[in-house]
């Protein structure tokens, strides 16, 4: 039988390989895994556990929170607070960024999440899942503002993922590839299960949200109208659609099978950029993929190159499959 690698035993041993990994930010990737064991005991109690529904809050963007928002948020809060590996916090669900508390040290690292992205689908359980960035907090500053958070996606040391599907994944990279873990929920360990991912560059599957069809501008209606025409199409292939509603949960088959996943900006809400969040969601995942071998882009540029102005931030996210990638990005310069 090949021997199990817990996610402890890989980082130790990519700190061993890799001079980059320091030690502080080997705990800090435990502490935040931690945290997605406990949100994933949480999700998979379901009704039994008095979780599903609204919380009757609201976050920072005016959406409704579910209850479970809001507890994966504190779980991920309280996990992080007394580590010693934080500078801050900031969440996805929170209108400023949370600073450590004075009676703990503090880290030298910033850290981002989107607590539990999908959060539509966890009443009808369906998979939902917890995404995070890490950045370097940078010299000097002892008390971490929003600005301090404004980083381009480069600059990120690690991002990750967790899935609440059935079972529990938790993806990550640390800019030496991307990496999968599965929970085993006996030994409550993160086992290593796919080590360097790779995205295929071509595929057969898309996903994007059909129902805003009419509020697509031209080069996302031209993408798509291709792909619909299928093999007797300009593409020459038949393709196949899927939509989860759940970032994490696409972008996972994108991950295992290959495939595109769009959500462009659109005429519902014309003066959003995007549905997605840069620092919470289109970074992360744009990291996650590329070190994958995939591609990631605003129709227009890198997600990677983006310098953010705003802490909750919107952009248009296209991401996944190389080739396809690359022609939705040109169909966009194509029309500037
Ligand atoms: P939330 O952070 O509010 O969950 O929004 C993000 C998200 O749920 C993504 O995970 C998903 O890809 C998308 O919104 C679904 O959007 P739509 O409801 O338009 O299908
Ligand atoms: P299977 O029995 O082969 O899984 O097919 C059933 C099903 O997966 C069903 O659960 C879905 O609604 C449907 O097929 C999906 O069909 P498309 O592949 O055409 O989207």
């Amino acid at each position: 039988m090949p021997e199990a690698i817990s996610l402890t035993q890989f980082l130790i041993e990519e700190q061993r390989a890799r001079q980059h990994l320091p030690a502080d930010l080997r705990l800090l990737i435990e502490v935040v895994a931690r945290a997605c064991k406990r949100i994933s005991i949480a999700v998979g109690k379901g009704a039994l556990g008095g979780v599903l529904g609204d919380a009757g809050t609201g976050n920072v963007q005016g959406e409704a929170q579910k209850k479970l928002d809001v507890l994966s948020n504190e779980i991920l809060l309280q996990a992080n607070a007394w580590g010693g590996h934080l500078a801050a916090c900031a969440s996805e669900e929170m209108e400023d960024p949370q600073p450590i508390p004075d009676v703990y040290p503090k880290g030298n690292y910033l850290l981002l999440f989107d607590p539990l992205d999908g959060s539509s689908n966890i009443d009808v359980n369906i998979s939902v899942g917890t995404i995070f960035s890490v950045l370097h907090c940078p010299d000097d500053v002892t008390h971490p503002a929003a600005e301090h958070f404004l980083q381009p996606g480069t600059a990120q040391v690690a991002a990750g993922y967790a899935v609440y599907g059935p079972s529990t994944v938790l993806v990550l990279t640390l800019g030496h590839g991307t990496h999968v873990f599965t929970l085993d929920r006996e030994l409550g360990s993160f086992i290593l299960t796919t080590r360097n991912v790779r995205i295929p560059a071509d595929t057969k599957e898309f996903a994007i949200n059909m129902s805003n069809r009419r509020h697509w501008d031209a080069p996302v209606q031209r993408y798509i109208d291709e792909l619909l025409a299928g093999r007797d199409g300009p593409r020459g292939k038949d393709y196949n659609m899927r939509w989860v509603a759940s970032m994490v949960a696409d972008v996972h088959r994108i991950l295992t099978r290959g495939g595109v996943f769009l959500y462009p900006w659109d005429r519902k809400e014309p003066d959003k950029p995007g549905k997605l969040r840069l620092m919470y969601e289109a970074n992360p995942m744009a990291f996650i993929v590329e070190e994958a071998g995939g591609a990631a882009t605003t129709g227009r540029e890198r997600i990677l190159d983006l310098v953010p102005t705003a802490l909750h931030q919107r952009v248009p996210v296209f991401l996944g499959s190389k080739n396809e990638v690359d022609v939705a990005t040109r169909y966009h310069l194509d029309a500037d």
